[in-house]
């Protein structure tokens, strides 16, 4: 961290401004060596200052407003130097080539970020929801990440660490003092301690699921026979006409994808082949993968033609759908309801069914609103857990709440057998390692050069 980094911290492309940051040591005399205006060497921390940037022969790049944070007062705790010029694919480009003609170095991906949790500005789990955060695509999972960021979720984990520790040193004291045949720890205490970690433990691991589909969305395939109005069906939920719709059954082959966000979750649709058997190659194999598709769904809105109604065959998958223990949701849709409105929808056992005219929900959004509302259904569960954040959202995290889980009941067991405090402390140990593996108190370079090498450059 002795050397001063420097990146564009903005996305490429046309836009108003752009940011190209740098951090370091040298920060403020890098910019003040390519800077036309005011002295960056006598400028106080948190001002901003308008002038030119200059490359390393002195002409003029851009006129741009340099902002100057010194240490330690900034978002990677080093001198940090923000250069707003305006945006497009050269000026951030010149800018930071003159930076970098100036003696910064270029940044690697999430070093900034990475500096900020090495000086002690933000822990492992916040540095993470950085990158949750930018990569979010729905309300829920922006909220999520934002209560990550403001550290609800570390400080959560805070407490439990310093219950164990707290724990761990009772017992300790007592092997120390073995010989007097004291106990320190109070077992009663320390049982309803364990078991309460272990609640919290096991409420953030069932969280996961969760955290899953705020990140991932909702995946909705839509499935039934050829011709059932599927791609009419998609194109409503997407307000666009995203799949060809045509009155030839076998139209759409290949799997299209559109997404929707409704209650701030981010739902993927996927249109899919008809389901029939074939002599066709090519729909073959789009069949094959619908099948495919619609056992890796969230949900599957199966849809038929009311006016030709359910043949045995799909009676009988939709039957098995809903007995086996398959994680896929169905909703059975009768479709085509402007032209059967007299006709009732399936019943079958344990299905939830709905009518509807995807034709007339294309151009009418009330005719939709049942869907979505049963669509929103069967995510409820994950909304109102949302709600009760936070939400485990990262599969390394969940990895040591599972390790940490272990240990603790580990030490439950140990507890109820009488064993001696040492190995007691072995497990307490082992749990507080994975606690802190989560923040990054316990790390090590190799996991930290992992994770924030999937940042992007300039965070
Ligand atoms: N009357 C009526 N016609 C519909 C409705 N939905 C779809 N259709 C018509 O049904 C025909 C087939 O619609 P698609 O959406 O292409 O059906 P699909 O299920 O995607 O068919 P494949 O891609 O061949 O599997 C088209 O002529 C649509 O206009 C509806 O609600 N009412
Ligand atoms: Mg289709």
């Amino acid at each position: 961290m002795d050397d001063t980094i420097a990146a564009i911290a903005t996305a490429r492309g046309r836009a108003a401004l752009a940011v190209v940051r740098t951090s370091g040591p040298g920060a403020v005399s890098v910019v003040d060596d390519c800077f036309r205006g005011a002295d960056l060497l006598e400028a106080e921390s948190h001002t901003a200052h308008v002038g030119f940037l200059v490359d390393d022969e002195g002409n003029d790049i851009d006129q741009v407003v340099v902002t100057v944070f010194r240490a330690p007062n900034s978002a990677t705790g080093e001198h940090v130097v923000e250069v707003s010029c305006h945006g497009g694919d050269l000026a951030p480009k010149m800018v930071l080539q003159s930076l970098l003609d100036h003696g910064a170095r270029m940044a690697e991906p999430g070093e900034f970020t990475e500096r900020a949790f090495l000086n002690g500005k933000m822990d492992l789990a916040q540095a993470e929801a950085v990158a949750d955060l930018i990569h979010a695509t729905s309300t829920k999972a922006h909220e999520a990440s934002l209560t990550h960021l403001k550290g609800r979720y570390s400080e959560l984990l805070e407490a439990l660490r310093e219950e164990l520790l707290n724990l761990c040193s009772l017992v300790e004291l007592e092997i120390d003092f073995s010989d007097e045949d004291v106990e320190f720890a109070d077992r009663e205490r320390l049982e309803a301690l364990l078991d309460e970690t272990e609640e919290i433990l096991q409420g953030l691991l069932d969280s996961y699921p969760t955290g899953e589909k705020l990140k991932d969305g909702v995946r909705v395939v839509i499935g039934g026979r050829p011709n059932a109005g599927k791609s009419t069906l998609l194109n409503a939920l997407v307000g666009h006409d995203r799949a060809i719709v045509s009155e030839t059954p076998g139209t759409t082959r290949d799997e299209i994808e559109a997404e929707a966000e409704i209650k701030g979750m981010r739902f993927r649709f996927v249109d899919t082949a008809g389901l029939r058997d074939t002599a066709d190659e090519i729909e073959a194999e789009g069949v094959r993968r619908a099948t495919e598709s619609i056992e890796e769904a969230d949900v599957l809105l199966y849809l038929y033609d009311l006016t030709v109604g359910l043949d045995s065959e799909e009676i009988e998958f939709l039957n098995d759908l809903s007995d086996d223990a398959s994680d896929v949701q169905p909703v059975l849709l009768g479709n085509k309801a402007d032209e059967a409105p007299d006709l009732p929808v399936a019943d079958l056992d344990g299905l939830s069914a709905l009518k509807l005219s995807a034709l007339r929900a294309r151009d009418d959004a009330d005719a939709l609103q049942p869907l979505l509302d049963r669509l929103t259904n069967t995510v409820a569960e994950h909304l109102s857990r949302a709600e009760a954040s936070p939400v485990v959202m990262n599969q390394r995290h969940r990895q040591h709440l599972g390790d940490a889980l272990d240990a603790v009941q580990q030490a439950r067991t140990a507890l109820h057998q009488g064993v001696s405090g040492d190995m007691l402390t072995l497990d307490l140990r082992a749990a507080l390692q994975e606690l802190g593996a989560i923040t990054g108190e316990i790390t090590n370079e190799d996991v930290l050069d992992q994770i924030f090498s999937r940042f992007c450059i300039g965070k």
